[in-house]
């Protein structure tokens, strides 16, 4: 390899002059047409980070919660979780590299984190079911080749599905083995174990009607659920074979507009979910018998897992350190039932799992879930450890009952990424354990009305802010005006923060009734709309 060849092939995939982009929640996202570039130089960051790390890196292509017409790349690092924050700044600075600076610019990435040249490197590269993916992920594998480096083409999968593989490669398999059929084995073996613990269905519905988003997560989904047998019933919809991706379906859709899908029929107290665009998130949802429509997000998952975690670990005897990490958009209801009811503690970090993943790494067991259903579980090694040793030993039946249904509950859950599969699957084995329905997990505490709203502005990063986003910096002004917005309401919160994937400034307010809920994000809305920039029409009232 020498960097003379790799600006060469370049041409291939060459920069258009002055564009820049910048990195964002999760990695670098927008129309597929601009990205071709920016894949076959995420191919060589992926390829110096191997190198870096002596270990596989992952490289996922896709918008996920996005329109079909966008497309974006995620790196995933060697234990399958996100890119680490310091290598953000390269990979922008590689993407936006001007073809006569490439070289440059990877020499001194080399340099900074001495990266020794000569080491052998592996990609693991996957991608959705955009029409623009598969190129793309070959742009991604032009750049790797380029480097000389090695790869393995996953073709399609979910993003957890690659995070997974990821994790697997660099723990010698010892996370599972390193396929998408390791994954179902590894996945359906634990969830199988788990659901057996339960005497019966009890009112459990068995059957989960699924919103595969016209995406990755529909397939990967059917292909899974020869291996579920007839302990879950799966019945798909928006499963590809006819709608367009994300396109008045998906996670992001009912959850922003709380309400179901599009086309479909909802029976009172029939059992819901929609997975996003690439299968990282999951909401779950239904209609009452009034015909009235309860969602039940992430921070309602996160307050099922941590409550039925917390009980094992009262069963068993074991005082690990459980915490909770949510983001400003949470329920202001969730947080006060886990820290006042539960007495867990909780955490508020930024937006983008990266942040809430790192958060719960500090505790012995980190439950981590943004409202938009993104989120996992982690054991620390020494709270895997205890509860491995503890589900080996001769105890009391009940106890070692519970115990080896925290050892299924750690195989169940992807702890490598927020994932809508493992996740649908462990509040499945939960809901029967528990003998739940989704009514009486949504009853556990009631959300404060809320509402999001989007706006556009000219430059979106003239807004910046504080306090794990709750508060406005800049511009100037808007702070002081949500503070005198904010108290015109009952049980009022709102803040703004400019969106890492979208072209956007995301507002959310809460509030006592869903009309003043309603109508202080519409004036925050204006607020945006007035002192950063706003474009095209001022939002109108809802
Ligand atoms: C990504 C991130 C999430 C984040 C979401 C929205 O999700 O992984 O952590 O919540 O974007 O981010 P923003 O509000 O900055 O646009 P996904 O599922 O789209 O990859």
């Amino acid at each position: 390899m020498d960097f003379a060849t790799i600006v060469k092939l370049s041409a291939q995939h060459a920069k258009p002059a002055g564009l820049i982009l910048q990195y964002g929640t999760a990695g670098f996202r927008t129309k597929a047409e601009h990205l071709d570039h920016v894949m076959y130089r995420m191919g060589l960051l992926a390829v110096l980070r191997s190198k870096q790390t002596t270990s596989t890196i992952g490289v996922m292509v896709t918008a996920s919660h996005n329109p079909e017409e966008d497309n974006g790349v995620k790196l995933v690092d060697p234990l399958g979780e996100m890119l680490a924050a310091a290598w953000e700044e390269y990979a922008t600075s590689l993407a936006n590299a001007e073809e006569q600076d490439l070289a440059t610019v990877l020499r001194d990435i080399s340099q900074k984190e001495s990266v020794s040249l000569q080491q052998d490197a592996f990609v693991a590269v996957g991608r959705d079911t955009r029409p623009s993916s598969e190129n793309l992920s070959q742009a991604v594998i032009d750049g790797v080749t380029a480097f000389g480096a090695q790869y393995h083409d996953y073709g399609l999968v979910t993003t957890p599905q690659l995070h997974y593989i990821v994790c697997c490669r660099n723990t010698k398999e010892q996370y599972g083995t390193s396929t998408v059929k390791g994954y179902y084995q590894k996945l359906s073996k634990a969830f199988t174990e788990l659901r057996k613990q339960a005497s019966s269905y009890g009112d459990s519905p068995r059957v989960v009607k699924v919103d595969g988003a016209n995406g990755i997560g529909a397939l990967k989904l059917k292909e899974m659920q020869p291996y579920l047998q007839k302990e879950c019933l799966i019945e798909l919809f928006h499963d590809g074979t006819t709608g367009k991706l994300n396109c008045a379906c998906g996670a992001d859709f009912v959850k922003v507009q709380q309400k179901p899908p599009r086309g479909i029929k909802m029976q009172p107290n029939e059992k819901f979910c929609s997975f996003d665009g690439d299968a990282d998130r999951i909401v779950y949802y239904y209609v009452d018998s009034s015909s009235q429509f309860h969602l039940l997000d992430g921070d309602k998952i996160a307050t099922l897992i941590s409550t039925f975690i917390k009980e094992l670990l009262v069963k068993v005897g074991l005082s690990l350190k459980m915490a909770v990490i949510q983001t400003a958009y949470a329920n202001g209801s969730s947080t006060r039932y886990l820290e006042e009811t539960m007495k867990v503690p909780v955490y508020c970090t930024k937006t983008g799992v990266k942040h809430l993943h790192h958060k719960a790494q500090e505790s012995d067991i980190g439950v981590y879930f943004e409202a938009n259903g993104h989120g996992t579980v982690l054991f620390s090694k020494t709270a895997e450890e205890t509860i491995r040793q503890l589900a080996k030993r001769e105890m009391d039946a009940e106890k070692k009952k519970a115990a080896k249904m925290l050892e299924n509950t750690i195989d169940l859950i992807n702890q490598t990424v927020g994932d809508a599969i493992s996740d649908m699957l462990i509040i499945e084995a939960i809901l029967v354990l528990k003998k739940l329905t989704v009514q009486q997990w949504d009853a556990v505490y009631t959300d404060l009305p809320n509402r999001q709203l989007k706006v556009k502005v000219a430059d979106r990063r003239v807004i910046d802010t504080t306090d794990a986003e709750r508060r406005v910096v800049t511009p100037p002004g808007l702070q002081e005006n949500i503070d005198e917005l904010v108290k015109k309401y009952r049980l009022s919160r709102a803040f703004v923060r400019p969106s890492g994937t979208e072209d956007v400034v995301r507002v959310y307010a809460e509030a006592d009734t869903q009309g003043n809920a309603d109508a202080l994000a519409h004036e925050v809305s204006l607020a945006v709309f007035h002192l950063a920039g706003g474009i095209g029409e001022p939002p109108k009232p809802l």
